[in-house]
């Protein structure tokens, strides 16, 4: 596809697939840093604030987790506070031309996450929009979902609903993490376009903030380490729920002349 054919997909569509844009000997440290992480995590006292950035994975069986020498962790938040390697990866050349083909030349970082299925234990991620939870208006965020492992079905890879950024943003309640259930309880969801992407490790999803997507549980013997970030352009203004803090810094990944944070004033 052409640039202006990907952007088209995009914007028809609501998701993109961008193939093998890292090297092998790139995932391979990103993996290496994922174990780092966990022996971090683990390193943590029990009453460290830092260790709610840490997420346990809720549904594994205790016993298996008990006997590992690392914390089974579903989700790591703030990666790049932790991480020069994960830092480094949201403004990976080759990732950013493409987010910049979508969203212009001055790109924002609201969020950078690692989700972590662990082999056999992995929960599921029920169907949502991102939107519906962050304080960001308009929503129209892009989200990028990194796979540094290859992920299809048997280890929970993304689905997603195409199109559905055109329906407008819902409401999804508590998003599920259940090792078994079903990705939804709602019964007025058309399910009918219901879209698996699977991923080689080295490529990404990326898919609009209201695109409505999830991911279910891994219970094959391969994990399935995803890094995921979300970009925004500066036309999209920070609007926090009542009580939210005032103000958020983020970092710059690209342009706004080269500054490395802006600090965003809460929109009244
Ligand atoms: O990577 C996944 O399995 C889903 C993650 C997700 O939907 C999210 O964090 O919003």
């Amino acid at each position: 596809m052409t640039a202006e054919e990907q952007r088209a997909f995009f914007e028809d569509q609501g998701y993109l697939v961008l193939e093998d844009f890292m090297t092998a000997a790139e995932v391979d440290t990103c993996e290496t840093e994922i174990a780092r992480l966990h022996r971090f995590a683990g390193s943590l006292a029990a009453d460290d604030p830092q260790r709610h950035n840490f997420q346990l994975e809720p549904y594994a069986d205790v016993t298996a987790r008990n006997a590992l020498a690392t914390p089974l962790l579903r989700k790591i938040e703030e990666t790049r506070d932790y991480s020069d390697i994960f830092r480094d990866l949201a403004a990976h050349p080759k990732l950013i031309n493409t987010v910049r083909m979508l969203l212009g030349d001055d790109l924002l970082l609201f969020r950078s996450t690692l989700m972590l299925k662990p082999a056999l234990h992995g929960s599921v991620h029920a169907f949502h929009q991102d939107s519906a939870y962050w304080p960001m208006d308009p929503p129209s965020l892009v989200t990028v979902s990194i796979a540094l492992n290859d992920s299809a079905a048997d280890n929970g890879c993304i689905q997603v609903i195409p199109e559905s950024h055109k329906w407008g943003m819902q409401d999804w309640g508590l998003i599920a993490q259940d090792k078994d259930k079903p990705l939804t309880q709602r019964d007025d969801l058309d399910l009918s376009r219901l879209t698996s992407v699977p991923l080689t490790a080295g490529s990404a999803l990326l898919f609009h903030s209201l695109v409505v997507h999830g991911s279910g549980p891994n219970n094959s013997p391969r994990p399935r380490h995803t890094a995921l970030y979300a970009y925004f352009p500066p036309t999209v203004r920070y609007r926090p729920k009542p009580g939210g803090a005032k103000e958020k810094t983020v970092p710059v990944i690209h342009g706004l002349g080269g500054r490395p944070t802006l600090t965003l004033a809460a929109d009244a």
